[in-house]
């Protein structure tokens, strides 16, 4: 999301490497573009070197590419849809327009990337302030009356405190995500899809020329906390460049005197900013990363394979990527002891690769 012409729709055909139709002027479609990308992980290359699968599997992470929001945008369906398009999402990435671009008219006249990520997380928490307000109202009438069950009850009256400390830090001009809240609590407010609840990727698309490291550093001081980054990518450079083939690439980037591309960071952000975790399966037939919640168990972790091996679950064989790899192979790392047998209750590590032993 971000302000018209910010280079939204060039972000995301750099990051998924689509070629959707780039705007000179705002052409504001309400429909948004979708595309599933791939999370590079060296970890996951490294294991498909090691075994030769015949499927290699990365995580992926699904980019939704939506209109401009504008400022003080108000209640029209359009504003109504953007921002329920944001609300079903599990983050936001924040273009910010960095670029210069004479042909390209900035919608408040000049480019200014502090004041926009000012204006857009503004709008955000208004947003978000009419949905706790409205709900607020409700449950404050419904907890007088005291209808239902004790738990019932007890149940609403927990809520309406979580809302009354959400409502306070967003009139202060905090994000939801400020107030500290326990999983059953969060569970409940998630439904409403707060959008300064979810984590924030602040984007900064730059001139080819990269970013300004003061501006990074200022911006960095302002808005980075548990649950907001702040990064830059050259967009459009990037999205050229997705285009070519590697070897292409490369020659470029040493043209240009780049390191290396933001694109594949960002990805790998945008992935980590929602506190997942990743395991590995391997086999002869495919080398797997897998997507968890951190904290999640092995029963949860064999779930995310299948149900029935979740059900069926006896033991799993876990042994840590790096130890796999320094062994060789897994017979290798029996052999060394490395391979551990853990029970139902043992919490997935990020870097597992696991094997489920069950009786499905
Ligand atoms: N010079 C330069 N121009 C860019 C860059 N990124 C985007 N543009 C130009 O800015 C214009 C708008 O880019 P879009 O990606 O369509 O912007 P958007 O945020 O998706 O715009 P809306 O969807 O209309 O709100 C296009 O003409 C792009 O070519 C950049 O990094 N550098
Ligand atoms: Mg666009």
């Amino acid at each position: 999301m971000g302000l018209p012409r910010a280079g939204k729709t060039v972000v995301f055909n750099a990051l998924s490497r689509a070629k959707v139709p780039v705007a000179t002027y705002s052409a504001a479609s309400s429909e948004p573009n979708l595309a599933v990308v791939k999370v590079p992980d060296a970890r996951l290359t490294a294991l498909a070197e090691m075994y030769q699968p015949k499927k290699v599997t990365p995580a992926e992470v699904r980019y939704v590419d939506v209109a401009g929001l504008m400022q003080g945008m108000g209640n029209d369906s359009q504003a109504a849809q953007l921002i329920g398009q944001m609300r079903n999402s599990d983050e936001l990435l924040i273009v910010i327009r960095g670029f210069t671009n004479e042909s390209v008219a900035h919608p408040l006249g000049s480019v200014d990337p502090e004041r926009d990520v000012e204006i857009l997380s503004t709008e955000l928490l208004l947003a978000d302030l009419a949905v706790v307000e409205k709900r607020l109202d409700r449950l404050e009438k419904e907890v007088q009356l005291g209808k239902g069950l004790e738990a019932e009850r007890k149940q609403r009256e927990q809520e309406l405190q979580s809302l009354q400390a959400i409502h306070a830090a967003l009139a202060d001009g905090k994000p939801a995500r400020s107030v500290k809240l326990d999983a059953a609590e969060e569970k409940t407010l998630r439904g409403y899809g707060l959008l300064t609840q979810k984590p924030w990727l602040i984007l900064l698309n730059t001139d080819d020329n990269g970013a300004d490291q003061h501006l990074i550093g200022r911006l960095r001081g302002r808005w980075e906390e548990e649950g907001t980054s702040v990064v830059a990518i050259a967009g459009r450079l990037e999205m050229d460049l997705a285009e070519l083939s590697p070897e292409e690439a490369a020659e470029f980037l040493a043209a240009w005197d780049v390191a290396e591309l933001a694109l594949d960071r960002v990805i790998q952000l945008s992935y980590r900013l929602l506190d997942l975790i990743s395991f590995f399966t391997v086999g002869e037939d495919e080398v797997r990363a897998w997507t968890l919640p951190r904290g999640a168990n092995a029963v949860d972790a064999a779930a995310a394979i299948h149900t029935s091996i979740a059900k069926a679950f006896i033991r799993a064989e876990v042994i840590r990527y790096d130890e796999l790899l320094e062994s060789g192979s897994l017979a290798n790392a029996r052999k060394r002891g490395l391979l551990r047998s853990e029970g139902r209750t043992y919490i997935m590590r990020d870097g597992d690769v696991a094997h489920f032993l069950h009786n499905a």
